[in-house]
């Protein structure tokens, strides 16, 4: 199956819920009868009819005063489809609601939910309002306009991971504690190995026997080789020696991981700068990425991580993991909205080929449940 329609089927399974929240958008509207008049009282025949009231009496006749003029002129107005029709699918038009106010404030709600972030929220929904207050729009609309705003935002941060004539280059792999670190070197260096680069890989956990083993596994998986070091032995020790390696092998690249969790935040910022300071003993350009692994389902925390790793490295770039299964992949556009960092790519399940580049088109399209090929507005 193609990575393409792998993440549209897993995203769309897991974003189905701001695709359902776009939907009830504008089918409440259709369905809240302010499009269809109102049944007539009936009336006793044995009562005249009741007499206007006095202020009435000396208006003209009873014609509704005209709308207020609207900015945009209003395409025809769809008729409501009948409920057969409704029912079965067949309908003549698709149902549509004024773009106005409240619809606005439902939309940013349902953004909100989808872990896009207040501001980046207000921000989409101000661009889409923009020049179309007024404007009866279908969901199709509505969701090609919002992909179209999500693309927009990602299109300058969707870069794959640059490879340098550099050799070695370093990559540097970040992270909290179960993020996906060691499961996307082992994807990496898979993807690297198939292009043809020879990589090596640092298996700089040395806190725990299973992780040298996690890791162990995937570089033979990926048919790299993995340098490791007793367990408890100093992590930047092993990057000095597995960056000697590299250089006196002439690799192409040398990955390292690192542990997630130490006893607390200021250990673990003292072994990454004693990693970086001790890889730069031996090539003061090293690490030439430092890569950020993130969890998609941590939602809104992913960005107070990369506050946090941006404090004790010079994070270079990120990459989402497990956007499969989670309904909060909206927080990708909150982070390139926030911090414009490289978002290099993307993870949608646990297999060696479960990480691609970033395609934001793809990814507006997979959030939204914006339908694949359709054209973004
Ligand atoms: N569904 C899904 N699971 C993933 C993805 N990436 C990683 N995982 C799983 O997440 C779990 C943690 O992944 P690891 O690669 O071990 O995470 P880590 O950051 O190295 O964790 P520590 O070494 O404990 O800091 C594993 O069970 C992985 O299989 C993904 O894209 N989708
Ligand atoms: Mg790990």
């Amino acid at each position: 199956m193609s990575f393409l329609r792998k993440m549209r089927e897993r995203m769309f399974r897991s974003s189905s819920k701001l695709d359902e929240g776009l939907e009830a958008l504008v089918e409440a509207e259709a369905d809240s009868g302010t499009e269809a008049e109102p049944a007539p009282k009936p009336q006793s025949p044995a009562e005249p009819p009741a007499a206007p009231p006095a202020s009435a009496r000396t208006e003209p006749p009873a014609v509704p005063p005209p709308p207020a003029p609207d900015p945009v002129p209003d395409p025809a107005p769809a008729p409501k489809p009948g409920l057969l029709a409704r029912l079965t699918g067949r309908t003549e038009a698709a149902p549509r609601r004024v773009l106005d106010d409240a619809m606005l404030e439902e939309l940013e709600e349902l953004l909100i939910q989808a872990d896009m972030g207040v501001e980046t929220a207000l921000a989409i929904t101000a661009n889409i309002a923009e020049g179309r207050m007024g404007r009866r729009l279908t969901t199709a609309e509505i969701k090609a306009l919002l992909a179209g705003e999500i693309a927009r935002i990602l299109a300058p941060v969707a870069r794959p991971l640059p490879l340098y004539a550099k050799r070695p280059q370093v990559v540097l792999v970040v992270g909290v504690n179960g993020a996906g670190k060691t499961t996307t070197i082992g994807k990496l260096a898979a993807q690297f190995r198939q292009a043809g680069k020879s990589v090596i890989i640092a298996a700089g956990d040395t806190f725990r026997a299973a992780a040298v083993e996690q890791l162990q596994v995937w570089g033979e998986r990926a048919g790299v080789p993995v340098m490791t070091a007793p367990e408890g032995s100093d992590p930047a020790s092993l990057a000095y020696d597995a960056l000697a390696r590299a250089q006196a092998e002439g690799v192409d690249l040398l990955m390292i991981d690192t542990a997630g969790r130490l006893q607390n935040r200021a250990d673990l910022m003292a072994e990454l700068a004693k990693i970086i300071r001790v890889l730069r003993k031996r090539d003061e350009t090293a690490p030439h990425n430092t890569l950020l692994v993130l969890d998609a389902t941590t939602g809104q925390n992913a960005l107070s991580q990369v506050d946090i790793f941006r404090k004790m490295a010079d994070v270079t770039g990120l990459v989402m993991t497990k956007l499969d299964g989670t309904a909060r992949g909206g927080v990708l556009v909150a982070l390139a909205d926030r911090f414009g960092l490289p978002i290099h790519a993307i993870g949608v399940g646990e297999q060696i080929d479960d990480l691609a580049p970033f395609e934001p088109a793809d990814f507006a399209d997979a959030l939204t449940g914006q339908n694949p090929g359709s054209t973004h507005a």
